[in-house]
Order: structure tokens, then sequence, then C-alpha cells
């Protein structure tokens, strides 16, 4: 009887230390999850954006689960399924477009699990289904693009100005929002004139092909151009001056980021105007995370403060960009 109980009490000792062996082999419950899906590694923006948010993770002591989606919908719809699955603390993610999303997040609702939206925001009618946004105001870098261009046409003096616009990523925020805020601004000024918008999908090569078609299509009755990006600023140039043209004089080019390079070609004079969009968003989404953790209420909406800088600028003062 003895050996039985010894027996006994040696199983239930070891499936007590199993039991406690697995729970240490979990997170610990001070260690937050945060599983962050990226849309894509489009532009130099979208590079500085992931290894911020890497860094502040690190930064923060919060471990980061992260996918890239390279440009495609549902690869970030089943990274969310495999954050949820895999019962992560916070759900993170840059949604490539605004619409789509109903499905997916209403399983991370019925699972528990708070979702953030960084850098661009989503089209749903139920409000409940995120926690935040934390992203630039992309209608107000609209608006200061269009108000450089109207202060640009009052020193060039000229009746009419042909606009010609590069946009980024079809029905994604962005877009959306810097072609309104654009439009809206210049709307009723009988001076400018928008030829054509055509989607860059805020890449390089886009930018390029664009460019050519433009200038196919619109040669040098182009006054200005207009892009959502720096990305598909930089890949234009070129064939502004293949075909012919100087950019920044013969062109005026308005151009939206700030990232490092596109800084350097504005203080060349190829660029006249570049509106900052700061990819900086990493500290704010681990506040963030670190509050939703904490129970505490986070701001609906969170907005980088942003500047401009122009040809009216002394450009020598603008620092290093980080990105
Ligand atoms: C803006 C971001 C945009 C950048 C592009 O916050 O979503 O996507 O302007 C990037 O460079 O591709």
């Amino acid at each position: 009887m003895k050996r039985l109980t010894a027996v006994l009490l040696a199983a239930v000792m070891i499936f007590a230390l199993c039991g406690c062996a697995k729970h240490e082999e979990t997170k610990t419950d001070s260690q937050i999850l945060l599983g962050f899906s990226q849309l894509g590694s489009e532009s130099s923006w979208r590079i500085g954006n992931t290894k911020d948010i890497q860094d502040q993770a690190a930064n923060y002591g919060i471990s980061l689960m992260m996918e890239n989606a390279n440009q495609k919908q549902d690869k970030q719809i089943d990274a969310i399924r495999r954050f949820i699955a895999y019962r992560v603390d916070v759900i993170a993610f840059s949604p490539i477009v605004e619409d789509g999303w109903d499905n997916v997040l209403n399983e991370a609702k019925q699972a528990g699990i708070p979702v953030v939206l960084v850098d661009r925001t989503i089209r749903t009618e139920d409000e409940s289904l995120y926690k935040c946004l934390i992203g630039a105001d992309f209608y107000s870098e609209g608006v200061k693009a269009a108000a450089y261009l109207l202060k640009k046409a009052d020193d060039l003096g000229k009746d009419t100005l042909n606009v010609v616009e590069i946009t980024g990523t079809e029905d994604s925020t962005p877009m959306r929002q810097r072609q309104q805020g654009f439009m809206d601004t210049i709307a009723g000024d009988e001076r400018i004139h928008v030829l054509e918008s055509v989607n860059g999908d805020f890449l390089k090569s886009r930018g390029a092909e664009c460019m050519r078609y433009l200038l196919e299509k619109y040669g040098d009755t182009i006054d200005v151009i207009y892009s959502h990006n720096d990305e598909m600023t930089i890949g234009a140039l070129p064939e502004i001056e293949k075909a012919g043209f100087t950019p920044g004089k013969d062109m005026v080019i308005i151009s939206i980021d700030g990232g490092q390079e596109a800084i350097d070609i504005l203080k060349q004079g190829k660029i006249n105007c570049i509106v900052e969009c700061t990819p900086m968003l990493g500290s704010t989404l681990m506040e963030t995370v670190l509050a939703l953790k904490n129970g505490e209420e986070v701001p609906r909406e969170t907005h980088a403060a942003e500047k401009s800088f122009s040809d009216y600028d002394n450009l020598e003062e603008i620092g290093e960009r980080g990105y």
C-alpha cells in the first residue's frame, strides 16, 4: 500500500512540476506580445516606419511578432488571423486599403484582442472594431501641398497652371485624403487646371511609368507635378529630364513624405516643395499598447505634428531625416 501511495505522490508531484514548467514556457504575465501586420516595403517611408516600430518595441520591452504582407491585403488578413490564434495581447496593422476588414476584425473582437490602426485607417460601420488610429492627417498634407502651389502661382504670375497628379495606392487613406485636401484647396482658383490623375501605387517604378505616360500625352503643357510620395517623385524626375525639361524650373514639383533622399534633391532645387509625413510612429504605438494592457482609455485618433519644406525656406536648416 505504502508503495502505491509513494507512486501516486510522485505522479502528482511530476504533474505539478510539469504544470509549472508549462506556465514558465509561455509568456510571463508582465511580458506583452504585440502582433503587427506591416503592409509592405514599397518606399523608404515604409522601411523607416518598420524600423522605428521594431526599435521602439525593443525600447519598451514589448515582444513584437511582425509580418510583412508585401502589398497584399489577403496576407494582412491571414497575419491578423495568426495573431488571434497565437492570442497576442494587442493587434496593430497598417491597412493597405480602407475597405474589406470587418470580418477579420470581428474575429479579433470575439477573441477579446484590442486592435490599433497604424498609419492608415479603415472604412467600417462598426467603430468598435478598432480602439484607435495612430497616423498622419493626410487631408492637411494635401491642403499644405495646394497652399504652396497657390503661393507659387502668385509669384509666377501666370493666368493658367496645368497640374498632373501621380497618386498613391488606389483606395488607401493617404491617396484619398491627399487628393481631397489638394483638390478642395485649389477649387475655385481659375488659374489651376488638373489635366489628369494617374495611379503610381507609391512605387518608384510606377512613378517613372506615370511620368512617361503624362509627358507623352501632355508634353510641355505640364506646369506642375503633384506626387503623393517621394518614391514616385524620385522615379519621375529622370523621365522629366530625359524629355528635355528641368524639374523644379520648367515644371514645379510637389511631393510628400520628406525622407533624406528627397530632401537632398529639394536642396538641389529639383523639387520645389515637400510636405512632411513622419514614419516615426513606434513610440506612440508602444505607449498605446501599454495603456490598453493597463485597461486605460486611449485617444481615438493621434496625429503627429508635421511641417512642410519648400524653396521659400532656408533649406540648410533641415537636419538629418532618419528615413
Ligand atoms: C503615409 C504612408 C504612405 C507614404 C508612402 O503615411 O501610408 O505609404 O506616404 C508609403 O511613402 O508607401
